[in-house]
């Protein structure tokens, strides 16, 4: 016997885009992208001929959900539903029972999609529910009551018959790996323990395979990324089936607007313009396959510009203003994470662990590859002091896979960095 899935989730109907600035006309792409990304799941599904569509919880992003959203949502399930394809839908913790029973006219359907349209807890007494969209294939969902919920796994059946034939799916929202959480707490243990086949999970946004061997664990992640948190390509995932086996597990992007980031060194540049000019240069052969890329920027490096940079009262208005977008791509927000230049004579003569550092690196007396692990302990200690992150640390230690004149190389120039922040910050 062999059967195709979509598995979506997340799909947080009427939230719109935040943390953006004045994005002028793209920002209509931003609109509509939600409302396409779900119509292409459904143009997808429909393409494919799939025998039915599991969506994971969060499809509405609150209970004040807007007409339209509620029409979009009912247009795409009676139109997998016309052409023969079962929707099993689970309510979350953003969309509960509560929530739809506030609404409950808008999901009733008209008898003619009778077992076509499902949504536990709503078309169900229990918000616990077993279905049978095909022979020998048995889902079990769990939708939220309210905005909060207890692991739900102890109300599911528990397969024990290691013979059985049937393949069995969880649809869950739920946060996986945490053992304390207000929306259902799971372990991947328990998961195991309960003896499906695939988990269709939803409520993380990042689409992510938690587990691909025999067991499948996944969360398809929302359609289309709406926060700056939700970097990288959204989509759905396509399962076919044979018999007990999943025989292609494939990610479909659906998204229309990405959400990225990127790091430039500003060691070389002078003043903000060269800054400027650096991002333009960086980021006009972005080839991201959405229509809009929207990029953060975090500039970073010991440089000349950063007294320019600092001073600025808006960066990336005034970078808007005069380089606009390219092509495809909307820089979005400048972080200015670059230190200023500091003269390496006031090193030398500092008394405390910074001249020490750097009198030994610029005499040669200290082997920067021998004492690597002094130094990030150093590292570790003076950043933890400071409150700043650790990601210098982690540049050394990726710098010790390479070869030693990298190495040493590598570690001057954070070394100089850390050198020139620390003392900057001790004048201000
Ligand atoms: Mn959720």
């Amino acid at each position: 016997m062999t059967f195709s899935f979509i598995h979506l989730a997340d799909i947080h109907l009427g939230r719109p885009f935040s943390d953006l600035p004045e994005l002028g006309e793209k920002k209509e792409l931003c609109n509509q992208a939600c409302t396409r990304s779900f119509n292409k799941i459904t143009d997808l599904a429909i393409s494919k001929k799939v025998d039915f569509v599991l969506i994971a919880g969060d499809s509405f992003d609150s209970e004040e959900h807007d007409l339209s959203s509620k029409l979009l949502f009912r247009e795409n399930l009676k139109r997998l539903a016309d052409n023969g394809i079962k929707s099993y839908i689970i309510c979350g913790n953003h969309d509960s029972i509560e929530v739809y029973k506030k609404n409950e006219s808008y999901f009733r359907f008209d008898s003619k999609y009778d077992g076509l349209i499902n949504i536990t807890g709503v078309n169900t007494p229990e918000n616990i529910e077993a279905y049978k969209p095909i022979d020998g294939v048995n889902i079990y969902s769990a939708s939220f009551k309210s905005d909060e919920s207890e692991n739900q796994l102890k109300y599911l059946p528990k397969i024990d018959d290691k013979n059985s034939k049937d393949f069995n799916i969880g649809l869950l929202h739920c946060d996986l790996d945490k053992t304390e959480s207000k929306y259902a707490p799971t372990s991947r243990e328990d998961l195991r323990n309960l003896g499906y086949d695939y988990y269709a999970l939803g409520h993380i946004h990042i689409p992510e395979v938690k587990e691909s061997g025999a067991v499948k664990i996944v969360y398809a992640g929302s359609p289309q990324g709406r926060t700056k948190k939700e970097t990288g390509a959204h989509g759905c995932y396509y399962a076919e089936i044979n018999g007990k086996t999943v025989e292609k597990l494939e990610f479909i992007p659906t998204d229309f607007v990405r959400f990225s980031t990127m790091d430039i060194d500003c060691s070389d540049c002078e003043n903000k313009l060269d800054v400027f000019e650096e991002i333009t240069n960086s980021t006009s052969n972005i080839n991201e396959d959405a229509e809009l890329s929207l990029l953060e920027i975090n500039l970073s490096g010991v440089t000349n510009a950063y007294k320019d940079l600092t001073e600025s009262e808006n960066l990336i208005e005034e970078y808007r203003q005069n380089f606009g977008d390219i092509g495809k791509t909307a820089v979005y927000r400048i972080n200015n994470d670059t230190v200023p230049c500091v003269n390496e004579s006031e090193f030398a003569e500092d008394n405390g662990i910074i001249g020490i550092i750097h009198r030994g690196v610029e005499k040669g007396e200290i082997n920067l590859g021998e004492i690597y692990d002094n130094i990030s302990e150093i590292h570790e200690a003076i950043y933890k002091k400071l409150g700043l992150d650790s990601e210098s640390k982690d540049f050394l230690t990726a710098s010790l896979k390479v070869d030693k004149e990298e190495i040493t190389e590598s570690a001057k120039k954070e070394i100089k960095s850390l050198c020139s922040e620390i003392y900057s910050i001790d004048k201000v």
